[in-house]
């Protein structure tokens, strides 16, 4: 544990591994069964691909199974089952991404990425991390990369270029932005190409990183379709200002005297304390 908490701290990212996998199998198996709905044939989500060419068509997809995806609490589920492990890095009270992303990578396909970015470029914060779990095994020519040791450096090193989306359909508040697709995304320049490292994971790991980490993927130049989920994770006590998005975050666990404290303030009929 001390380990990888000094890896995170020294890199700005760390891989782990679930102790317990069903909860990831469950997720995997429920995903396939709810696309055989969707497109009338079994396939293994690695060869996703192979089946979905069209980009319209794989758009109405990722809605679908991102509704399905957010409506089962598959996040939650995560994150529960291996609770004590988030505590232990972020803190015991903790608030967890209400509507966390599906994504469905396709090899060869640009447009299924978001580039390289710090999520701070959006209003994130460096006090949360981004939990990467993948639902297939992915290889480095697949996978997210990370700039190591990025998640420190000041703003001014990385210049960006902001530009219009040239995908139209991804307009503020289109379906596509609550994918998670920028509608106006901040071009990094590419120079900083080889600094960024690929993270290949199996399933039944994950990668964990901060927002302020550089981080992202271009485009999947491997063989599988690449299906993850990226869920945010917050120390409800931080003191990062949620009033622009007061939905974004749910309650995941809290600490015994935090806890306390709620039924104190609930008896009193006061405000709860207002990052709860
Ligand atoms: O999985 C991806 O393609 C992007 C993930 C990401 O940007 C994040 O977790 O913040
Ligand atoms: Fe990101």
């Amino acid at each position: 544990m001390q380990e990888k908490i000094a890896h995170l701290q020294e890199h700005g990212f760390v891989v782990f591994d679930f102790q317990d996998t069903s909860v990831i199998d469950y997720v995997r198996m429920s995903l396939e069964e709810r696309l055989a709905q969707l497109i009338g044939k079994k396939i293994p989500l690695e060869e996703y691909h192979l089946s979905i060419n069209d980009d319209e068509r794989h758009s109405e997809l990722q809605i679908e199974l991102t509704k399905f995806y957010r409506e089962q609490k598959f996040a939650r589920k995560i994150f529960h089952s291996q609770v004590n492990f988030f505590q232990k890095i972020v803190g015991l009270d903790l608030l967890s991404q209400a509507n966390p992303y599906l994504r469905m990578t396709r090899p060869g396909k640009p447009q299924d990425n978001i580039g390289y970015h710090r999520d701070t470029f959006y209003g994130g914060s460096p006090y949360e991390l981004s939990v990467l779990v993948p639902f297939v095994d992915v290889e480095k020519e697949s996978s997210l990369s990370v700039m190591p040791g990025s998640h420190c450096l000041p703003e001014k090193l990385f210049p960006t270029e902001q530009i219009q989306n040239p995908d139209t359909t991804v307009t503020k508040g289109s379906s596509k932005h609550q994918l998670g697709f920028l509608y106006a995304p901040k071009l990094m320049d590419p120079a900083i190409e080889k600094k960024m490292e690929p993270i290949a994971l199996k399933r039944g790991q994950a990668l964990m990183f901060f927002l302020s980490t550089v981080h992202g993927s271009v485009v999947n130049q491997g063989q599988i379709t690449r299906w993850s989920s990226d869920m945010r994770i917050l120390n409800a006590l931080a003191g990062v200002d949620l009033s622009a998005r007061p939905d974004y975050y749910e309650l995941l666990s809290l600490s015994p005297v935090t806890a306390c404290a709620r039924k104190y303030y609930a008896q009193n009929q006061e405000e709860i304390y207002a990052t709860l």
